[in-house]
């Protein structure tokens, strides 16, 4: 279905239970509603970033005291996978702060990648920009999705980004779909952006063809030293009706709460799991971020009787059915 900025906007100003009701029946009607995705995320390549991303504690541009670390080695990353994996993790996401992957860097992560994936996890990259040729390499090593997000509305964009396009980020997705990965993309809500921006971030990743697998919503976390350290943040019942609009608009995908999970109420957390939220990342850091400890995560979950989902596409493999993993199936999928 089409869905035009100012149609998203309309569902962002629902009456909050019209608006949960509408969400929670379309999660249901796509998904087993009481499971939820688990990924863990490790920063492979940790600061010293050349772009001048506003909200980012690891530009060389801020001063925010993240060091300017080297790339890990294959084995300290396989190491990490493991204990990701024993930690009940279905995917392993990779991070670097990269305006892009240099080819030299770009060898050692697919070795990283192959490895990871000969553990039995999903393996998820966010490498920047890629040029002609590294998406098809990624996926050659084995790679499952790759994540690079839009981040916000084209017309907010140039508010916090200068040294990459839109039209930049749209072209890389492009790389990626060619390249038959699973496309991971999202973006950012408190930023000072309005309603009409976070309508236009939704309406834009629900107009990509196909629309992405996984969609991650972060929100802002402040960091001090960055020029969104002061943001105004964002009103909690905000946030979730941003979940629930991008769960309707995107009834296949599944809807992460990325960053900003720290600092949230189990309550409102909850909310956001009705709201069709389906997936999360665990771990007591983000990149470079505090992050809920497991057993917060596990307490909570043991509350709402809501259970975490193993690797669905290997899952889906081990039992030859390759619709498993697909999208635009029609029955709710369970992935336990
Ligand atoms: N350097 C690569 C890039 O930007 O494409 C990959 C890593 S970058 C840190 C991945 C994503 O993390 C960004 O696109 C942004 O959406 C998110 N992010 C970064 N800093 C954040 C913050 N302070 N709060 C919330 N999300 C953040
Ligand atoms: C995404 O959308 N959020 C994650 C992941 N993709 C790479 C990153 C969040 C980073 C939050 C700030 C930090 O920890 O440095
Ligand atoms: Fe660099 Fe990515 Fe941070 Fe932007 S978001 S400054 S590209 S690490």
């Amino acid at each position: 279905m089409a869905h035009t900025a100012r149609a998203v906007e309309e569902l962002f100003g629902l009456p909050f239970f019209d608006l949960l009701f509408e969400a929670h029946s379309t999660h249901r009607r796509h998904f087993n509603a009481n499971e939820i995705q688990i990924s863990t995320l490790l920063s492979i390549k940790t600061g010293g970033c050349p772009e001048d991303c506003g909200y980012c504690p690891q530009s060389r541009r801020h001063h925010t005291g993240v060091d300017d670390e080297d790339l890990l080695s294959v084995d300290e990353v396989v190491a990490a996978a493991r204990r990701a994996k024993a930690n009940g993790a279905g995917r392993f996401c990779m991070g670097a702060a990269w305006r892009g992957p240099k080819e030299r860097d770009l060898k050692r992560v697919t070795e990283m990648i192959a490895a990871i994936r000969d553990l039995g996890l999903e393996t998820c990259a966010t490498l920047g920009l890629l040029r002609d040729g590294q998406a098809e390499q990624l996926a050659q090593a084995g790679l499952d999705y790759y994540n690079h997000n839009l981040d916000t509305s084209r017309e907010f964009y140039g508010e916090v980004i200068g040294t990459r396009t839109y039209d930049d980020r749209l072209e890389t997705l492009a790389r990626v779909r060619k390249a038959g990965l699973k496309v991971c993309c999202g973006g950012i809500v408190g930023m000072g952006e309005d309603r009409r921006d976070r309508a236009g971030l939704i309406a834009q990743l629900a107009a990509l063809d196909p629309p992405p697998e996984s969609v991650p919503i972060n929100l802002l976390v402040r960091v001090p030293g960055t020029p969104l350290g002061e943001a105004a943040g964002l009103e909690p019942f905000e946030f979730v009706r941003t979940i629930a609009v991008a769960r309707i608009c995107l009834p296949h995908s599944r809807v992460r709460i990325a960053a900003g999970r720290e600092g949230m109420s189990e309550e409102l957390q909850a909310l956001c799991y009705f709201a069709g939220a389906n997936s999360i990342f665990a771990g007591e850091v983000l990149l470079t971020t505090p992050n809920p400890k497991a057993a917060a995560d596990q307490a909570l979950f043991a509350k709402l009787g809501l259970k975490t989902c193993a690797s669905e596409i290997l899952e889906a493999e081990a039992t030859r059915d390759p619709e498993a993993s697909r999208d635009g199936d029609s029955a709710p999928r369970d992935c336990a």
